[in-house]
């Protein structure tokens, strides 16, 4: 059993409702949800010209390898009708793993911890709420004090509803 912690992220058309779907695909294909953060309203990093993200962070209690479970998250893209067009472009859903435990990977098609994870507000913020004392395998710091490192301004604000 791995715990994964992933991040799901949409910001085109009906944004609660394509993370609510991919949090029961996920449930379903990859495992027990054990820890869920908030949605968050992010500015959009990397292109700005595009609406901005809904995104959540959730631990998953998973028996599939991490090759697997990225290929599950693939196909649950897939089936949502994400295409993939431009580097970094808006998305129905994007389902990215953010760490496996104490996992260190780096292949062509899956690299982990994810790389810019310690550069991106909208993936530390959530990532913090549901487990602050979670440690980067390379940095050797948890999630909470790569926050507080973190050079990002982007605006990342909880939604209360
Ligand atoms: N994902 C991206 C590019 N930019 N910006 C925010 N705020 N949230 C994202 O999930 C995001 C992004 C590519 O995966
Ligand atoms: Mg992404
Ligand atoms: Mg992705």
């Amino acid at each position: 059993m791995h715990i994964a912690y992933l991040l799901i992220g949409s910001n085109l058309g009906e944004r609660h409702s394509f993370i609510a779907q991919a949090n029961g695909f996920i449930q379903q294909r990859c495992g027990k949800i054990v820890g869920q953060s908030a949605l968050y309203e992010t500015a959009p990093w990397g292109l700005i010209t595009q609406p901005a993200y809904l995104n959540q962070a959730i631990a998953v209690e998973t028996g599939l390898e991490p090759q697997q479970l990225m290929q599950v998250l693939l196909s649950i893209e897939n089936e949502m009708g994400r295409t993939r067009t431009i580097q970094y472009g808006p998305r129905t859903i994007d389902l990215d793993i953010l760490l496996i435990n104490q996992l260190v990977l780096d292949t062509p098609i899956l690299k982990l911890p994810h790389p810019a994870l310690s550069e991106r507000r909208f993936a530390l913020i959530p990532l913090a709420e549901i487990a602050p004392d979670l440690m980067h395998p390379i940095f050797n710091k948890t999630a909470l004090e790569l926050l507080t490192l973190c050079q990002d301004q982007s605006d990342v604000q909880k939604k209360i509803d």
